[in-house]
């Protein structure tokens, strides 16, 4: 790993990379975009997706990079959307997955960050257990209106305190003790 350089986030989505740049912030790291739609394979494990993400994103910038894969897992649907949540929400969205639910609505949100330079690939996790809404609650992007973390009745979309608490905190987190005591 090169002392001090660059560290871009690869994505599509800029909702990610901005929710990732404030939290890397809070841990002294500084963070750039490059908007970029990445390979996304088909696989039931969000590594494997994330993995591949970041070999191809290197393979396209040659810089160190960061790429992350997300996933809603629903437990009475059996982990459904998991590592399919990208497509599931192009395609039935947050009023589907409301439409499949009945009265269990326990779910997890998990972060796969991964890093990826010339020399070192890893995979950095994170999730945040909660439920799932009855109806849509606030005006927060992808399946923030339908996800409610544990210990809250509000979703994301209505909470001040998602940067603080979210799997993508937790994976960021982990990334963060690695990188400063690597650098
Ligand atoms: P990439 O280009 O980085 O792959 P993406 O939006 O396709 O962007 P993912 O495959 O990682 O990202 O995300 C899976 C889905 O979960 C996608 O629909 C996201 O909008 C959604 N998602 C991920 N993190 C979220 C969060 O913190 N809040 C709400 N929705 C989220």
């Amino acid at each position: 790993m090169r002392k001090s350089s660059e560290l871009f986030f690869v994505s599509s989505n800029v909702h990610k990379y901005d929710e990732a740049k404030r939290i890397l912030d809070s841990f002294g790291i500084r963070l750039s975009f490059l908007k970029s739609t990445l390979r996304e394979i088909q696989s039931d494990s969000i590594h494997e997706i994330a993995t591949l993400k970041a070999k191809d994103a290197f393979a396209k910038f040659q810089r160190p990079i960061l790429v992350e894969d997300d996933g809603l897992f629903i437990d009475s649907v059996g982990g459904f959307p998991g590592p399919y949540s990208s497509f599931v929400f192009k395609t039935i969205g947050n009023e589907g997955i409301l439409n499949l639910l009945k009265e269990s609505r326990d779910a997890r949100f998990v972060s796969v960050i991964t890093y990826c330079d010339n020399t070192v690939l890893q995979c950095f996790d994170g999730m945040i257990h909660g439920n799932i809404s009855m109806s849509q609650k606030g005006r927060g992007w992808g399946y923030d209106p339908i996800f409610i973390p544990v210990n809250s009745e509000k979703t994301f979309a209505e909470l001040d305190c998602k940067d603080e608490i979210s799997h993508r905190y937790h994976a960021l987190e982990n990334f963060s003790s690695w990188y400063l005591s690597n650098q």
